[in-house]
Formats: C-alpha cells, sequence, structure tokens
C-alpha cells in the first residue's frame, strides 16, 4: 500500500507492475537510444554538497516564491500529456495534491482532462500555470491565451523545444487508439494513429515558431508572465531575457525529443554567469529573471543542487504522473509529502535553515561535466525497488 512508499522511486516501481503497456511506454520512454533521459538523472550524481556544520537548523524553512507566487517548496508540477493513460481521473489528481500541498501546478496543452476542468478543480485562489505549444493556426493559440488569461492562469510557459515530435521507439511500438481528431489542424493534417501517443496528438504544433513570435506572444499574455521552456544553452537563454520575456525553463523536455541534448543541471552554472555578465539576472523592476529547470528529479538533493546553482524552482514530471498513476490524489500527495520531508532532513544537514543559504558556495560542481564512469544507481532494477507487499 501507500505507506510502503518510502520514495519517487517507488512510485516508479509501481507504475511499471501495474500501468497498461500503453501508459507504460508512453510516459517511460524518451527519444532514440535514451541517454539525454538517462543523463538527466545521472548528471544529479556529479553534484556533491559542501555541507556547513553549527549553523542552528533547528527550524528550515523551504518555502519560497516563483514567479512572485508563494510555494511550498522550490518544485512545481510540471506539465506532461495524457494523464488519463495512467489513472481514469486524469491530472485533476495533479491539481488537488497541488492544492493540499500549496505547490504550483502547470496545466498541459494537451492534457487528458480539459483546461477547465483543471481550473475547476483549483481551489479558490489557487495558482496555476499554462504550458503552451503554438498552433499553426495563431488564432488558436490567441484563444487559448485568451481564455487562460479569463480563467486566472498566472503564467504562461511556450515549449520552444519540440518543433518536430522526437522518436521515442517504445512509444511507437504501441498503437493510439485514442480519440485524437480534437487535435487535427484546420487544414486537415492527417493525424497518425498508428506510431505511438505522442505522435496522434502532436501534428498540430508550428515548427515555423521563432524569436519574431515572441513579441506577439509576449503581447496576448497581457498580465500573465511568459516564459520559454525548453531553453538548452545560454546563447538562447540571452537572446530569451534580451527578448523581454519573465524567465526560462532549462529542459530537454525529460529526454523526449533531441537525443544528446545536454542535461539542464550541467548548464545551469554557465547560464547564470551569462546573464549575470550582461547584466540580464535582474530586470528593470527589480524582480528576477527566473531560471527553472527540469528533468531527471528524484530528491530533495536533487533539486537543493538546482537552487545552489541559481534556478528558482525544479519542475517534477513523470514522478508526479506515477504516483497519479499508482494511487491518484492521494499518491501524489504522498510523493510531495516525501519531497517536503527530505528538504526538512537534507537541508538540516547541508546546514542551510533557510533557501537563500543554499548558494553556490553549498556545491562542488567539479566533476560536473566528466561523464559518470560505470554503472549509476539509475534505477532500471525495477524488481530491486519495489517496495516490499505490493
Ligand atoms: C512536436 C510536439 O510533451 C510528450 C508531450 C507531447 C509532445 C508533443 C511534441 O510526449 O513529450
Amino acid at each position: 500500500g501507500l505507506d510502503q512508499i518510502l520514495s519517487l522511486h517507488d512510485f516508479e516501481a509501481v507504475a511499471r507492475m501495474t500501468m497498461s503497456r500503453r501508459g507504460w511506454n508512453y510516459y517511460s520512454s524518451g527519444a532514440d537510444d535514451e541517454i539525454t533521459m538517462r543523463e538527466n538523472y545521472n548528471a544529479y550524481q556529479r553534484v556533491w554538497f559542501r555541507p556547513r556544520v553549527l549553523r542552528d537548523v533547528g527550524k528550515v524553512d523551504y518555502s519560497t516564491k516563483i514567479l512572485g507566487f508563494d510555494s511550498s517548496m522550490p518544485i512545481y508540477i510540471t506539465a506532461t500529456a495524457l494523464g488519463k493513460l495512467g489513472h481514469p481521473e486524469g491530472e485533476v489528481c495533479l491539481t488537488k495534491a497541488a492544492h493540499e500541498h500549496n505547490v504550483i501546478q502547470m496545466i498541459p496543452t494537451l492534457a487528458s482532462c480539459s483546461f477547465d476542468e483543471m481550473v475547476d478543480a483549483a481551489a479558490p485562489g489557487q495558482v496555476q500555470f499554462l504550458q503552451l505549444y503554438v498552433n499553426s493556426d495563431r488564432s488558436r493559440t490567441r484563444k487559448i491565451i485568451k481564455h487562460a488569461a479569463e480563467r486566472g492562469v498566472k503564467a504562461l510557459f511556450i515549449t520552444v523545444d519540440a518543433p518536430q515530435l522526437g522518436r521515442r521507439e517504445k512509444d511507437m511500438r504501441t498503437k493510439f487508439e485514442g480519440n485524437a481528431s480534437a487535435h487535427q489542424t484546420k487544414g486537415g493534417d492527417k493525424v497518425q494513429r498508428d506510431s505511438g501517443a505522442a505522435r496522434a496528438i502532436s501534428s498540430f504544433i508550428d515548427p515555423g515558431l521563432n524569436w519574431k513570435d515572441i513579441p506577439e506572444l509576449r503581447e496576448a499574455a497581457g498580465k500573465m508572465k511568459i516564459l520559454l521552456k525548453g531553453v538548452q544553452c545560454w546563447e538562447d537563454a540571452v537572446l530569451a531575457a534580451e527578448a523581454g520575456v519573465d524567465g526560462i525553463v532549462l529542459s530537454n523536455h525529460g529526454g523526449r525529443q533531441l537525443d544528446f541534448a545536454p542535461a539542464a543541471i550541467t548548464i545551469l552554472p554557465e547560464v547564470v554567469q551569462q546573464l549575470h555578465h550582461r547584466g540580464l539576472l535582474h530586470k528593470a523592476d527589480g524582480t528576477r529573471f527566473e531560471i527553472m529547470i527540469d528533468g531527471g528529479v528524484r530528491r530533495a538533493t536533487d533539486v537543493l543542487k538546482a537552487v545552489a546553482l541559481g534556478a528558482t524552482a525544479v519542475g517534477i514530471g513523470r514522478p508526479m504522473i506515477y504516483a497519479m498513476s499508482g494511487y491518484g490524489t492521494e499518491g501524489v500527495s504522498r510523493a510531495l509529502q516525501i519531497l517536503k520531508d527530505e528538504f526538512e532532513m537534507n537541508m538540516r544537514l547541508i546546514g542551510a535553515p533557510k533557501l537563500e543559504d543554499v548558494n553556490p558556495s553549498m556545491v562542488d560542481i567539479s566533476a560536473l561535466r566528466t561523464p559518470n564512469v560505470g554503472p549509476t544507481a539509475y534505477a532500471t532494477n525495477y524488481e530491486l525497488m519495489m517496495p516490499a507487499g505490493i
């Protein structure tokens, strides 16, 4: 049962054993040889702490603000598509658990639940962000943005790492039989039903999207914050800051798009440094150009490493979907509680009473660029990870 789940890994083990083959193949797959997907996880093992002692850690506070909005911890539930492949209630489970734990949910464009269902499931005042794929038919995109603003969404995350779908062979081997017609483009492009869930839902996305489109999207966003999700090098981080967006997510889409894209944590230090050198980290109004990262996060220690290196917050995707798949809202809630417990303990052990204390001096990144040698702790042996009695 749920009480035997001790870590985010355990949810993955349960999901693998209990999910439909289609669901598992969709969520767990990465692009090509899944090198980037594994590297996302492995890279965190090359960042070590420099713990401090005697710092009065009787009380620790890991609450923070993300884009100015309160969050109980420096994480958010990032967008993942097709939640009902995991659980019949779909993404509203994420919405409800996010509220219980005061964390922010990023609503996915390609969710199984409708956008309105996810907003309706939110508690009064609950902050939600929206991840957005830009449609080849821009009037549709403008309509979505307008509706999001009317429904109180606080920030838009424009996905920029997916001009075309990555090749996830595990997913492609499962035939998609869902009703994908809603996602057909206006021009009548055929949805390819015979090659995986991802391909069936992605044909409307505009590969022509480019930097010149950003001002218009910025304008359409109005009072909502706007960020680019899927930046993968410092040059583009600089262009994003110069384009006047509110921040970026360094992300390779969970290793599902370009294989051999770098893990976000490995490029975070140079992104922060280059923005800092150009005076782009702080905006004229005193707010920060926020840098978030995602991919491969399974532990609060991973998040603390990212925070130490300058990330505002870290997106967690697959682990939340796995928790939801096994146990619905309760599972996601448990996953978030596990992370809170891990934050509390690890902030004590590194000697950081507050998140502001988690700065670059608290990590040693000398091994960051050295590839892992030999087997890593990446848990591919799911039988070993499986908690007893499940
Ligand atoms: C070209 C569009 O984010 C996934 C989802 C959907 C991908 C659409 C990509 O499967 O990673």
